[in-house]
């Protein structure tokens, strides 16, 4: 059904957090204008061309989540600093505070791209829950959340993300996806889903791609190992995106990683040998460490 998604605007924070966490899922409108967004995209298609044509180079770390459906991650730097407007919307981090108790993080910054002819995805939640135990899964609050920025008006015809609300507190799974709700999501809008609420994607079935970046916050004791591996690059921010972050919001931003730069590689090479060459690093530190002889 579309519609049944309860949404506010920016300056219902408070009411937007309570219907979060009685349905599971809420959306937020006009947060950002139409034109900051396009703007975005097309940073993104040069920044990471894959995510409009399948041909083209992909994201990094990039992942099929269903047929025609990519997730991959889009570091933060240069053209695509703008993402930092996103991530700290007043509204958004109001909402955030309310729902995970101030003391949260940011665990991934990337992009899901439905390109056309992809399937209806699975209904699936973005993570266990914490503890098998039906009681306690009614009453824990949400431990992450999903926010989706679409980055192309969202509708019937290049699918809509549909969701089964009141499931973020049901262990068992769904006998079947009846009662699903969904709703259009225009540029500008986001959607904000507790982990643990059943969803799925709808397909594309429009003649263009539908990107949507989305984001992971969390509270700090939680770390997203369902759909990544130990280590990996969920989150990287350059130092010139860092430095758009005010001092009281620098916390949400503890798990960025930075891009890699020159400092980066030489320790990676420092590694690599003293692993796989440990002879020859013992000598190259001797020899570094060797005095000066006169000449
Ligand atoms: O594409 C969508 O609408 C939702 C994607 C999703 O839920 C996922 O990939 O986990």
């Amino acid at each position: 059904m579309t519609g049944g998604i309860a949404h506010f605007g920016a300056e219902a924070a408070d009411a937007a957090a309570l219907a979060l966490l009685r349905d599971g899922v809420v959306g937020l409108q006009a947060l950002w204008p139409a034109r900051q967004i396009d703007a975005l995209r097309a940073s993104l298609r040069k920044a990471i061309p894959g995510v409009f044509d399948l041909k083209a180079p992909l994201p990094e770390d990039v992942w099929v989540v269903g047929a025609n459906r990519i997730n991959g991650l889009v570091p933060i730097a240069g053209r695509m600093s703008g993402c930092m407007d996103l991530l700290q919307h007043p509204a958004l981090l109001s909402l955030l505070d309310e729902v995970l108790d101030d003391d949260w993080v940011y665990e991934s910054f990337g992009v899901i791209s439905s390109f056309p002819g992809s399937d209806i995805q699975k209904l699936h939640s973005d993570s266990p829950h914490l503890f098998e135990d039906g009681d306690l899964a009614r009453t824990l609050p949400p431990f992450a959340l999903t926010i989706s920025i679409p980055l192309v008006d969202v509708g019937d015809e290049n699918g809509c993300t549909e969701f089964l609300p009141g499931t973020q507190r049901e262990v068992r799974a769904p006998a079947s996806a009846e009662g699903t709700v969904w709703r259009s999501v225009p540029r500008g809008d986001c959607m904000v889903w507790d982990y643990r609420i059943r969803h799925r994607g709808q397909p594309n079935n429009g003649n263009v791609p539908r990107p949507m970046f989305y984001a992971t916050a969390c509270r700090r004791f939680w770390q997203d190992s369902t759909n990544f591996v130990p280590d990996a690059r969920k989150l990287v921010l350059s130092r010139d995106a860092l430095a758009m972050i005010p001092e009281d919001r620098l916390k949400h931003f503890a798990r960025a990683k930075p891009m890699p730069g020159v400092r980066s590689a030489v320790m990676t090479v420092n590694r690599l040998v003293r692993w796989y060459a440990p002879g020859f690093h013992r000598a190259m530190r001797r020899l570094a460490r060797r005095p000066e002889t006169a000449l």
